[in-house]
């Protein structure tokens, strides 16, 4: 079997590369032209999988990889998935995140429809909740670019599905994280300037909304349901959630709890963080997936949040004992939101200096102090 993923170097993309491969699929993994390669995340699995150069911007791009490769099944993960970046760059996010998926999908009419389709949907596209919890019913009311994106990519899926007898799934996923995650997301903000605080790296966490609420999962459990949907007899769409939610404050709390802090002599509140529509409360009712695809997921929230502090005390104790690349210069990011993305109302400030991002000098060997033990998971 031949799976072709886009967004292989994002975090669900790496993850799903690992699941097929152990389930013995060649993998094509699609990446786009840039100077330098973002290949952290399939690093160790380089030599196993084929990567192939396309755009979801770019529609001669896809016809060539689509014609190519020949895959029996496409899973759709690339898209500018940042929603704060969907304010700021609205036509970009539009054309990759809504447009693309249609792209890919001619691509799959004109040279291989027969090819099993999987959409990456989100649980943005719900946004102003019409009901509680969000199945696959609930009616769409996205608050963002992103969740306006979202949507056309979903119709657009279930249009070729109806139009062409394409299979064609839509997976209509709520937040999942995880080590890999990137660090803009709040869960891994969260995670890694608690390790950078923890190490004396830093002194404070800048924050928005502390009452957004999520249904927040493991991409690990999340990137085994999207395989699934594509082994069922039938093209069909699918939450895919935890069915429990908690807020960014819990976040914190179970964060800094983990290396015995309180995140309250810690976090300040920024309003430039505050986004200029929120999505407040979101809470995922997957019993479909339970029912028809039996299935679960296996990480819980508080796992996963331990499992993610720890893999950032792992990352930053290594980078200040010198034996890891310090890639921590986007950690910027995490205390100061003028290097954020800036909504329109963005008015440009003079800009400070941080720990992260001068060069750190190899030194003695650093221990940031006992951990909880969740790295298995992770796997
Ligand atoms: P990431 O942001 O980690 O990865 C996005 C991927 O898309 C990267 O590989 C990126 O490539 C690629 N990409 C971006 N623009 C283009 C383009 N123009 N052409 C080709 N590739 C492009 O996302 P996640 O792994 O977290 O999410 C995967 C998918 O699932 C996304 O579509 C996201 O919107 C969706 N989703 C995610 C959820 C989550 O909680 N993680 C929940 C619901 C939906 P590069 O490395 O070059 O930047
Ligand atoms: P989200 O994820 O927008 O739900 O989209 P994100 O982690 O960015 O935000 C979650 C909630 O946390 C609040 N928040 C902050 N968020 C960030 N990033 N930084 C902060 O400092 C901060 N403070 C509070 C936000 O306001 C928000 O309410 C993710 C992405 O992966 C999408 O691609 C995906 O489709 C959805 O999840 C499901």
């Amino acid at each position: 079997m031949r799976a072709l993923i886009t967004g292989i170097t994002g975090q669900d993309g790496s993850y799903l590369a690992e699941l097929l491969l152990r389930k013995g699929y060649e993998v094509f993994g699609m990446v786009r032209q840039s100077s330098v390669k973002k290949l952290d995340r399939v690093e160790e699995l380089i030599d196993d999988i084929e990567l192939v150069e396309g755009d979801l911007t770019d529609q001669s791009s896809l016809d060539n990889v689509v014609e190519s490769v020949q895959p029996d099944e496409v899973y759709n993960l690339a898209a500018q998935s940042f929603v704060p970046v969907s304010w700021n760059q609205p036509v970009l996010t539009g054309d990759v995140t809504g447009l693309g998926v249609m792209r890919v999908l001619e691509a799959i009419r004109k040279h291989q429809p027969a090819a099993k389709f999987l959409q990456a949907s989100s649980s943005e596209m719900f946004g102003l909740v019409q009901e509680n919890p969000q199945n696959e019913k609930t009616p769409f009311y996205p608050r963002s670019p992103y969740g306006v994106a979202k949507v056309y990519g979903h119709y657009i899926t279930v249009n070729y599905r109806e139009s062409y007898g394409i299979f064609a799934c839509s997976a209509m996923g709520f937040n999942h994280e995880s080590p890999r995650r990137g660090l803009d997301f709040v869960t891994r903000k969260v995670t890694n300037q608690v390790a950078r605080i923890r190490c004396g790296l830093a002194q404070k966490l800048l924050m928005g909304n502390l009452d957004a609420k999520r249904d927040w999962g493991f991409a690990g459990d999340y990137v085994r349901a999207m395989w699934m949907m594509l082994q069922q007899p039938e093209p069909d769409d699918y939450v895919l959630a935890t069915g429990k939610t908690h807020s960014v404050r819990d976040l914190l709390e179970v964060a800094f709890a983990a290396v015995e802090m309180d995140w309250r002599d810690y976090v300040e509140i920024d309003p430039k963080l505050i986004r200029p529509a929120e999505v407040d409360y979101l809470r995922g009712d997957a019993t479909k997936a339970r029912k028809k695809l039996d299935w679960e997921p296996e990480v819980s929230f508080e796992e996963l949040i331990r499992m993610m502090v720890e893999a950032d005390l792992e990352l930053v104790q290594k980078t200040l004992n010198g034996n890891a690349p310090p890639k921590l210069t986007r950690n910027e990011a995490c205390e100061d939101p003028r290097l954020l993305p800036p909504f329109p109302q963005y008015k440009p400030v003079e800009k400070r200096s941080h720990a992260a991002s001068v060069p750190v000098e190899p030194r003695q060997q650093i221990d940031c102090g006992s951990h909880t033990s969740f790295a298995a998971a992770e796997k």
